[in-house]
């Protein structure tokens, strides 16, 4: 263990709600679980939810979190382990506030820990920060990724060793105010009827700490091969994007956000693009949905969140569940509660 653990206060359960997993983690709030799979042991890299005092807002304000930590466990089911604090706000020299959700990956024999959080202007960036150690402690870089920008960074590395960050989130993450390619510090939306706002990728450099070359659209489309549109919110982007491959497809998943649902689209290579498929993970308790998809010893997971513990959106704890893929390539549809 790195550090002594924090303690949040537990809040109230809610109601006569049935749940399909229980939280991970009962001692602090985590939400954005990042689900990896290094030396044989599962390492979950989740937001550190705390109660900031920030009252709730459009924008986000009140995800006002400043550290993270750590969890990991030999298999699901197994106790997790709280690797403490690997990384603290505080050590980000470039950094103003908002430690939103982070993703992990391992090469060249270090591991990376890839972050969002808002500069010193309040403009969302991608920091990344190392260690010898999945489980941490991380340094972060002294400057963020240069011309990285939104929230919700997601990195996947392909057999052949090329490594991608897929990226982005509208409205909180602003990704709406880079459509002329510099930041504007007004929203700026697609209309209803044109294609919608689409995640980022870029490839990773041979060292993991930029990007080789441009950040580029990832395109999403429906089942004519048309691009989602703005007003297509029950399928088109919002946040939280994650890939994965399965019998030699790439799946790209994301939430819908203010619709709530974990999606899933796939394709033939892992810059796009995707066509649209289904819903993965209906709108669990809370505002936000996020997930990470990892195989382990054979079995596929869906690791992700929701509010039982605090019954309150800010406030989240990490859950996990199986997921199965159907023969087809087609992934069933998992709702997290009943009443
Ligand atoms: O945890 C803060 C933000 O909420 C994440 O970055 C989003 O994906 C949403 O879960």
């Amino acid at each position: 263990e790195n550090q002594a653990q924090e303690t949040d206060t537990p809040g109230a359960t809610s109601g006569s709600k049935k749940y399909l997993s229980e939280p991970l983690v009962t001692d602090n709030y985590t939400a954005d679980p990042s689900a990896h799979v290094f030396d044989g042991r599962i390492y979950i890299y989740p937001s550190h939810d705390i109660d900031a005092g920030v009252a709730e807002k459009d924008d986000g304000s009140h995800f006002d979190m400043r550290d993270y930590h750590v969890y990991s466990m030999d298999s699901v089911g197994g106790a997790v382990t709280d690797h403490g604090k690997v990384l603290d706000i505080k050590d980000i020299s470039w950094a103003g506030r908002q430690l939103w959700a982070p993703d992990a990956a391992h090469k060249n024999g270090k591991y990376y820990l890839y972050f969002p959080v808002k500069d010193k202007q309040d403009v969302f960036r991608i920091g990344v920060a190392t260690s010898n150690s999945p489980a941490g402690p991380f340094k972060p870089e002294p400057q963020p990724i240069a011309n990285s920008y939104s929230i919700d960074p997601a990195v996947f590395t392909d057999t052949d060793g090329t490594s991608y960050m897929y990226l982005g989130g509208i409205w909180g993450g602003q990704l709406q105010r880079w459509s002329t390619g510099t930041y504007q510090a007004e929203d700026k939306y697609p209309a209803d009827d044109q294609p919608a706002l689409m995640p980022k990728v870029a490839r990773m450099s041979a060292d993991m700490l930029s990007f080789d070359g441009p950040l580029k659209d990832v395109q999403l489309l429906d089942e004519n091969g048309k691009p989602l549109l703005t007003g297509d919110n029950e399928r088109r982007f919002f946040e939280a994007a994650w890939v994965h491959t399965y019998n030699g497809k790439y799946y790209f998943s994301y939430s819908t956000g203010d619709t709530h649902n974990i999606a899933y689209a796939t394709g033939d290579s892992p810059l796009g693009p995707f066509t649209y498929k289904g819903v993965i993970l209906n709108p669990v308790e809370g505002w936000t949905n996020h997930h990470s998809i990892v195989e382990h010893n054979g079995k596929w997971y869906l690791f992700y969140h929701d509010t039982q513990r605090s019954g309150k959106t800010h406030l989240r704890n990490i859950k996990v569940t199986e997921l199965q893929h159907n023969p087809d390539g087609s992934i069933q549809t998992i709702t997290a509660q009943s009443e």
